[in-house]
């Protein structure tokens, strides 16, 4: 009897299911239309022009901020020469003159690091210390770096000028807790954080010249330790362009600054290529191979001022003088297979912009 109830609930509710309510019946006329579109196109895909390098907007100019001033120790105040004016009523009892009070300790000449430790975890006020440090290699375990400093809770920073070869550097530190580093005031690690001992490293393409060389230290707490140098790396390896600047209008000389550049885009502006570069009367060469697929392209360039290019050592776009850079240079070739592509420029005075992109027209080569 209970079945029955049961089976007679699940038929009357199947029924009700099954008619056709308004609801129903919209559903159904919706599907109906969107059943009765026209499909959709279909999109062909843009053909691939690999391996084309991806045609990025200019990067936004860099910030080349200037070398910091260096700060120098305060002078010891100068004890002035005691130039009593005596007056013809003046007694030599009362002509006595209290020499000034020294402000400051003289700092002591400094030969290598100049070293500067604070009693503060954020190099705050003036330092407690000031020293030179042969080299920046310490280990204090738990005890403080000087007499009249905590063992905890302490920060350092040693500055020095030093010179470079135009080469990739790579800085290393083993610290204990954080440490940051500048070069030129560029920020170039940032590992400014509580740690146990940790190396940390940055590579970095100097320009040929004197640098100034900023290393900061924290200690939180527990053991303290910083260890910091570099090296010359010997072989670098160019993944994109290798891109080599000079200090002069002709690519003369040893180039002052060697780097990887992944285009040959940039507006430099009024502005250097980089800290130590002049922004006027400098050349720049970027070199690089390439794989092509068969076709015909079309190589594209402005510059301000001089450019050559180069491909396969022959000369294909010559304009070796002063430009505003609005003349786009047009020039075109077949390619196949690897081929090597060599960019020279000058900047001679004002503006200095370059920009060099290509396009494949055609699979088919051109006679
Ligand atoms: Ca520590
Ligand atoms: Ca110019």
């Amino acid at each position: 009897m209970k079945r029955a109830a049961m089976t007679l609930l699940a038929m009357l509710l199947l029924s009700a299911c099954m008619l056709p309510t308004p609801e129903t019946a919209t559903t159904v006329v919706k599907e109906t239309v969107v059943l009765t579109q026209p499909p959709l196109p279909t999109y062909t895909p843009y053909p691939t022009y690999t391996p084309l390098p991806t045609y990025t907007p200019p990067a936004p100019l860099p910030t080349y901020p200037l070398p910091p001033t260096p700060t120098l120790p305060p002078l010891p105040a100068d004890t002035p020469a005691l130039t009593p004016v005596v007056s013809p009523s003046a007694t030599l009892a009362t002509g006595t003159v209290e020499p000034p009070t020294p402000t400051s300790t003289p700092t002591p000449a400094i030969t290598d690091w100049r070293g500067e430790y604070y009693g503060n975890l954020d190099l705050s006020g003036s330092p407690a210390l000031v020293r030179n440090d042969p080299a920046v290699d310490f280990n204090w375990g738990d005890t403080a770096p000087a007499a009249g400093m905590p063992a905890d809770g302490f920060t350092a920073r040693w500055t020095r000028d030093a010179e470079f070869e135009a080469a990739t550097y790579r800085f290393h530190a083993w610290v204990d807790d954080g440490t940051r580093l500048w070069v030129d005031g560029n920020l170039l690690i940032n590992a400014w954080y509580e740690s146990g001992p940790h190396a940390v490293t940055a590579d970095y393409a100097m320009v040929r010249r004197r640098h100034s060389v900023e290393v900061e230290y924290l200690e939180y707490g527990g053991g303290a330790q910083i260890r910091f140098w570099w090296e010359e790396i010997k072989s670098p390896f160019y993944l994109d362009w290798k891109a080599e600047y000079w200090p002069n209008r002709d690519l003369s000389g040893p180039p002052a600054l060697v780097r990887n550049e992944k285009q040959v885009d940039y507006s430099w502006g009024t502005y250097a290529p980089a800290p130590g570069l002049p922004p006027d009367n400098f050349s720049a060469r970027w070199s690089r191979k390439m794989r092509f697929e068969s076709g015909r392209y079309d190589f594209y360039a402005l510059a301000d001022d001089g450019i050559l290019v180069y491909v396969d050592d022959a000369l294909s776009l010559g304009a070796w003088h002063d430009s505003s850079g609005d003349e786009e240079h047009v020039f075109s070739l077949n390619m196949s297979g690897e081929h090597e592509l060599v960019v020279e420029f000058y900047e001679h005075t004002e503006q200095a912009m370059i920009r060099v992109w290509w396009k494949k027209m055609s699979s088919l080569p051109f006679k």
